[in-house]
């Protein structure tokens, strides 16, 4: 396990974004875990996590001009990372977010931050139904910007629809490449050294073994 995901985990852990228990899904699957990503909600939970989007990006190399941060929960994400990347490597890139609904008077229009323009890298939290994403590479195209892949911090590597995950739908059905901080094998590694997990960690691994991919 690379040391980003390490601390992106044990951040994830410390702010209860990610939780362990029994939860339902948008799928209707009951989950012994959850990633909920508002919990990243103070400075330093957010600090961390920018840092980590930056390192998990850095690493696989994917280029882009901006970022956009999908409502509601992608606009901490894309802002935090983008002052990671500005603080990191001295790259100041643009970033933009969605309304989630159209503003009719003052600026107007759906969009904030910088225009739409050149690869725009969408920044979001998880994929389950690709449903956020969907609608984020329609409005950027729309604005004149081309979505070039999605930057999401948690992959759940479960089947979607098919047998396929909802990121590798996503990489399929869009042509996007989609890069995730960490998946649920990097955590079931980080479990393995918590001993005070291993009974949720014996709970993930089943689900894992039932509805992974
Ligand atoms: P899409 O935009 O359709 O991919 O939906 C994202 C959904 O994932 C949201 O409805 C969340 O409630 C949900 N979700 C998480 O945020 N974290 C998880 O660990 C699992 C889910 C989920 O329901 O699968």
């Amino acid at each position: 396990m690379k040391p980003y995901q390490r601390q992106f985990l044990e951040a994830a852990l410390t702010c209860e974004a990610l939780r362990f228990g029994e939860f339902t899904l948008k799928s209707g699957r009951t989950s012994p875990y959850f990633f909920n990503a508002g919990r990243f909600d103070h400075g330093c939970a957010l600090d961390t996590i920018g840092r980590c989007y930056a390192a998990a990006l850095a690493e696989d190399g994917l280029a882009f001009d901006m970022l956009f941060g999908p409502a509601y929960k992608g606009l901490p994400l894309a802002t935090a990372l983008s002052v990671a990347l500005w603080r990191d490597q001295g790259r100041d890139v643009p970033v933009a977010f969605n309304r989630k609904e159209a503003k009719d008077h003052g600026e107007g229009g759906t969009l904030i931050g910088a225009p739409p323009n050149g690869r725009v890298l969408i920044v979001d939290d998880v994929i389950t139904a690709g449903t956020a994403i969907r609608e984020s590479v329609a409005l950027i195209r729309q604005a004149g910007g081309e979505p070039c892949g999605v930057v999401i911090a948690l992959d759940r590597q479960e089947r979607g629809q098919g047998d396929l995950s909802a990121a590798d739908e996503v990489r399929r059905s869009l042509g996007l490449p989609v890069v995730a901080v960490a998946g649920l094998d990097d955590l079931l590694a980080f479990m393995d050294v918590r001993e005070d997990l291993a009974a949720q960690r014996a709970a993930v691994a089943d689900y894992r073994s039932r509805f992974g991919c």
